[in-house]
């Protein structure tokens, strides 16, 4: 999915369009490959069986905490030590993580309550790395980790049909509190199907059904959710937790919507993706970077940044991603499961709507619009459900010949997901407000029922070419 696309259809679902269009065909969740993926403790493979096993997960549960420090200060005692346990005491001492080729090489390695360096936005250290962003220094990180390191049992929720950002961010995150020893539990809401591109993703064995999700938990961590309602039948359990941390980089991020329980705002709409707020927290967490956890967070880059195609793709975000391949992420399986699977009957329904594409010069002020439907039959024929159907935008945008392109999707229950893009000097945001739905300038949506020919008729009438001078009205 393109970046403007996620947040397109986030505000799109966060206005009038109903929560029943995204529903696809139930699969199996459980079925999805859940790979074993071993917590990042001691007995990892990653970090070989030492006789102070009980010592080290106690300093990880202590985190910053007095006795968790003690232990580690203890612990660095018994040294000299090499490799991971290396690694895990300097940042338990609070010197900067990583030299050479070891992790963290962009983020400075303060103490929880200690000084972030604050050399501005992703400013570079004297060594030229990129540090933390200087604004990531006024969120309250050490709440985060003094609530999570209290807390035994922790629950973890993203927003329904999750992308790469969300179920990458939550998984890594559940595997790295997994190490420090909490009862994780990991849902989103339903439909609960992981997507076919994300099942490569380590974690999946802490993700349980929604409705068995606590009713009030006493800690919740929501991920890549800007408001209460895209976590669909979790919102309640957002409403009825005790704590809350919200990790995430929409605009509207931070607060979800409500009131009630204490909540802690690790929000920073900048961040390319909500892994770079994840990744931040599991450094303050001291929990090493193990293969499995850096999966999930370059999922997430990979996903919101396109690839590291667009224009959030920053320094930092590079920087981030040296660092999980460090850790033994490999970018061709990563970008092969992502990008590049389909099944042929996908194919099949790709050349169909590509087939039966329309191009209408005279539309959108005379710069075009190129439009085609796949209907809830086109899909049946070839058994692609529709969470397959996301990339088919990206496909016919592609085309010169339109400003604007659409893409209108039939749902399992009949009515039509239109999507629809434009390159910047159409709204389509605004067009799209003014039929239900809403977006931004360049990615927009509704949902809309009856024939798509005559919906496309209804787009095209609200469809304002640069010259039009009209106002929208729209919600854009
Ligand atoms: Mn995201």
């Amino acid at each position: 999915m393109t970046e403007p696309e996620g947040r397109a259809r986030r505000s799109a679902l966060l206005g009038a369009t109903p929560s029943r269009h995204r529903r696809g065909p139930q699969s199996r969740p459980g079925a999805a490959a859940s790979q074993d993926s071993q917590p990042a403790t001691p007995s990892d493979p990653g970090l070989p069986a030492m006789p102070w096993e009980g010592r080290i997960a106690a300093a990880r549960v202590g985190g910053g905490a007095p006795e968790g420090a003690e232990a580690w200060s203890e612990m660095e005692a018994l040294g000299p030590w090499e490799g991971p346990y290396a690694e895990m005491l300097r940042c338990a001492a609070g010197r900067r993580c990583g030299s050479g080729t070891e992790r963290r090489a962009a983020a400075p390695c303060a103490r929880p309550g200690g000084e972030q360096p604050g050399r501005g936005e992703s400013g570079r250290g004297e060594s030229g790395r990129v540090d933390a962003p200087a604004r990531w220094s006024g969120l309250d990180w050490d709440r985060a980790v003094e609530l999570i390191g209290k807390a035994d049992e922790i629950c973890l929720a993203c927003h329904v049909t999750p992308d790469g950002d969300a179920l990458g961010s939550m998984l890594a995150l559940a595997l790295a509190l997994r190490s420090l020893g909490k009862r994780v539990l990991a849902s989103f809401g339903e439909p609960f199907t992981v997507p076919t591109s994300l099942r490569f993703l380590p974690g999946q064995d802490l993700l349980l059904e929604p409705w068995r999700m606590p009713a009030a938990p006493q800690l919740l961590i929501a991920l890549d959710t800007a408001a209460a309602e895209r976590l669909g039948s979790l919102a309640s359990r957002v409403r009825a937790a005790a704590t809350l941390i919200v990790l995430d980089h929409h605009a509207s991020g931070g607060g979800l919507g409500i009131r009630g329980p204490e909540q802690v705002r690790l929000v920073d709409p900048e961040a390319a993706a909500t892994a770079m707020l994840v990744d931040e927290l599991i450094r303050r967490l001291r929990v090493p970077l193990t293969r499995d956890i850096a999966l999930g967070l370059y999922a997430g880059l990979a996903s919101d940044t396109g690839s590291f195609r667009y224009r959030c793709t920053t320094p930092a975000v590079h920087a981030m991603a040296a660092r999980l391949l460090e850790a033994g992420v490999r970018p061709d399986e990563v970008s092969r499961e992502l990008w590049d699977r389909a099944s042929f009957g996908y194919l099949q329904v790709l050349a169909g709507a590509l087939g039966r594409a329309r191009l209408d010069r005279d539309a959108a002020g005379g710069l075009g619009l190129l439009w085609t439907a796949i209907s809830r039959a086109d899909r049946a024929d070839s058994g692609v459900p529709y969470d397959q159907l996301e990339g088919v935008i990206d496909q016919l945008r592609r085309a010169d010949d339109a400003e604007v392109a659409v893409v209108c999707k039939q749902t399992d229950e009949g009515d039509w997901y239109v999507s629809t893009r434009s390159r910047g000097r159409v709204d389509v945001g605004g067009a799209c407000g003014e039929l239900g739905g809403g977006g931004h300038r360049t990615a927009a949506a509704f949902t809309a029922t009856g024939e798509p020919a005559d919906t496309i008729d209804r787009l095209r009438a609200v469809l304002r070419g640069p010259g039009d001078q009209s106002d929208h009205g729209g919600t854009g």
